[in-house]
């Protein structure tokens, strides 16, 4: 029988590829670059399955022009670059890599965390200017990040571990936002506390942003939302893009609305608002929150799990459609 054909998006860990070449036909895109959609969709001609990083854009002009596709398998927990909707429509499963990075994201939002309250960075770029010539009682004072008030904004897998390594870890009071409260075990577990998304705002030191993105969480941090924080908060954001107004942000920052922020994701990445690249007391990563060598490999074999389980398995272990598994699909 021939082997189902895969395209995979970007240059992966070759014992990735090795393993899925035992099923596939496989042909990954070994340049630096990204495809572009156009290009995505002529490379994806008459095959039926896609390794996909994340970012790519799965939608109904893609679904369209490649209809022998049959499975989008993502390496990472987000799915937001998938119109699900499309995809069920067109009877195209949709999976995502949960678990596998949730402790790797958590230190780094920790990392982010205390790098923008203790301001890291710019002790950093303050040194390597030539600038550090004598002691001051004042020079970089931040804020400190034991003892104080933790807040978090969806309180999935990766909120409830930075929940834990508050409270254990740095003796935080944890309080939490989310479209559901926990069960009292888990809020027991984490130490946390559910409030309103006023009181969260109103009542954490250092709010860390953990929600999906969805156009329900759009710009959920924006000018309303930054005003009601402490002007000693630290703002962080590990999740995506978009659930903050950069612009709104740089502005807070500018106007020391808030003190500190840290930020891995971006709207429009990878371009950067020219305000955050400006603005004070922030500290800017590239979408590295789950960049350590065991995680990736970890999320890409889970994304190889799910395509070689749709083939010649049980089927995925992480549909996110699985109406479409079931046969429910429209
Ligand atoms: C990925 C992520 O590296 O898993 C996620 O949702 O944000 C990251 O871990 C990223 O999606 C790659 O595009």
């Amino acid at each position: 029988m021939n082997k189902p054909s895969l395209l995979v998006c970007r240059a992966i860990a070759p014992e990735v590829i090795a393993r899925l070449e035992q099923h596939f036909e496989v042909r990954a895109n070994q340049a630096d670059e990204p495809w572009s959609p156009a290009q995505l969709i002529e490379a994806l001609q008459g095959r039926q399955a896609l390794f996909a990083t994340g970012s790519e854009r799965i939608d109904s002009t893609l679904l369209q022009a490649c209809p022998d596709l049959r499975i989008c398998a993502n390496m990472s927990v987000g799915f937001n670059n998938f119109d699900v909707e499309a995809m069920t429509a067109h009877g195209v499963v949709g999976t995502n890599a949960p678990g596998v990075l949730t402790e790797t994201t958590a230190d780094f939002g920790f990392a982010l965390l205390l790098a923008a309250a203790r301001r890291v960075s710019e002790g950093e770029r303050y040194l390597r200017a030539g600038r550090w010539k004598r002691w001051q009682y004042d020079t970089l004072v931040g804020s400190d990040v034991h003892g104080s008030t933790l807040g978090i904004l969806g309180m999935g897998r990766i909120g409830q571990a930075l929940a834990r390594r508050g409270y254990f870890g740095f003796g935080m009071k944890v309080i939490y936002h989310n479209r559901s409260r926990l069960e009292d075990s888990v809020e027991r577990e984490t130490g946390a506390r559910y409030v309103s998304k006023q009181e969260l705002l109103r009542s954490a030191d250092h709010l860390v942003l953990v929600l999906p993105y969805s156009k329900a969480s759009l710009h959920a941090i924006g000018a309303a939302e930054l005003a009601l924080m402490k002007p000693t908060a630290t703002l962080v954001n590990i999740a995506r893009g978009g659930i903050v107004d950069d612009a709104a942000l740089a502005q807070a920052l500018r106007d020391r609305r808030i003190a500190a922020a840290g930020l891995d994701v971006y709207e429009g990445e990878p371009s950067v608002h020219p305000g955050l690249l400006e603005a004070p007391r922030v500290v800017l990563t590239p979408h590295i929150g789950s960049a350590t060598g065991p995680t990736r490999l970890a999320m890409a074999n889970l994304a190889a799990d799910n395509l070689i389980n749709f083939f010649c398995g049980d089927g995925p272990t992480n549909p996110v459609n699985p109406e479409v598994l079931n046969g429910l699909a429209a």
